[in-house]
C-alpha cells in the first residue's frame, strides 16, 4: 500500500492543529503533533512533561535531542497500521528535518509534500490572544511569550522552508479565510499530489 506522508508546516497559530484535525479523517491518516503528545505528557507530568514544560513555557523550542526520539518512537508504534502521517509541528528545525528523511528513508518511505499555511504576523497574534481566553495554555497568556515564538520560528524553523523546497516539496497555502476555505484549499492542493 503506498503511503502518504504530509508535514503540515506554519507559525505558531497559523492553524495546523485546527487543519490536521479535518485532515485526518478525509484522509484516514494518523496525526503526530508534538505539541500534543508535549502537552499530553505535562498533564501527565511525566519526565518527559517537565523538562518539556520547562522550555515551552518560555517559548523556545524543546532540544532536538529530545523531539527526534520522541517522534521516531510514535512513527515506530503506529506505522504497521497506517496509511500515511501528518506532521503537524515537526520538523521545526534543519535538523530535525534531517533526521526525519534519513530515519523514513530506513523504514523505506519518505515525505510526499509540505503543506506551508502562510499567515501575516498580526494575525497570529491576534488568534493567539484569542485562544488564550479558552486554552488555558500559559505559552499563549503572555504577549512577550508569542512574541517569542514568532522570533524563534523566524530563526529556527523557517529553514525547514527551505531544506523542502529544494527537493521540490514545499506546498505554500494561503492561511487566511475561513477554516472551511484554507481546508478547501489544502485539500487541492494534496489531491494534486497523490492522482
Ligand atoms: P504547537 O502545539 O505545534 O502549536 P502552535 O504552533 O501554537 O499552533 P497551531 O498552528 O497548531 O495553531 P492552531 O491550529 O491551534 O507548539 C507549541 C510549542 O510546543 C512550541 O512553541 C514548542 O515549544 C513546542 N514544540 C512543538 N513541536 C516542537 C518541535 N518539533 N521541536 C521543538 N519544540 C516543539 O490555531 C491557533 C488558533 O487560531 C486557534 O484558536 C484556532 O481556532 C484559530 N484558527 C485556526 N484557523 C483559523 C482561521 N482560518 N481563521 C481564524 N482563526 C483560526
Amino acid at each position: 500500500m503506498r503511503m502518504l506522508n504530509i508535514i503540515l508546516f506554519g507559525p505558531p497559530g497559523a492553524g495546523k492543529g485546527t487543519q490536521s484535525k479535518k485532515l485526518i479523517e478525509k484522509y484516514h491518516l494518523t496525526h503526530l503533533s508534538t505539541g500534543d503528545i508535549f502537552r499530553h505528557n505535562i498533564k501527565e507530568n511525566t519526565p518527559l512533561g517537565v523538562l518539556a514544560k520547562s522550555y515551552m513555557d518560555q517559548g523556545v523550542l524543546v532540544p532536538d535531542s529530545v523531539t527526534i526520539d520522541m517522534l521516531k518512537q510514535e512513527v515506530e508504534k503506529a506505522k504497521g497500521d497506517t496509511s500515511g502521517f501528518i506532521f503537524d509541528g515537526f520538523p521545526r528545525t534543519e535538523n530535525q528535518a534531517q533526521a526525519l528523511d534519513e530515519f523514513l528513508g530506513q523504514q523505506g518511505m519518505s515525505i510526499g509534500v509540505l503543506l506551508s499555511l502562510e499567515v501575516e504576523e498580526e494575525e497570529l497574534k491576534s488568534r493567539l490572544k484569542e485562544r488564550a481566553l479558552t486554552s488555558g495554555r500559559p505559552d499563549d497568556a503572555d504577549p512577550l511569550v508569542i512574541e517569542k515564538r514568532i522570533g524563534v520560528y523566524k530563526n529556527e524553523t523557517l529553514p525547514v522552508k527551505n531544506y523542502y523546497a529544494s527537493q521540490d516539496k514545499y506546498t505554500p497555502i494561503q492561511g487566511i479565510g475561513s477554516i472551511e476555505e484554507v481546508f478547501h484549499r489544502l485539500c487541492n492542493a494534496l489531491d494534486a499530489v497523490t492522482v
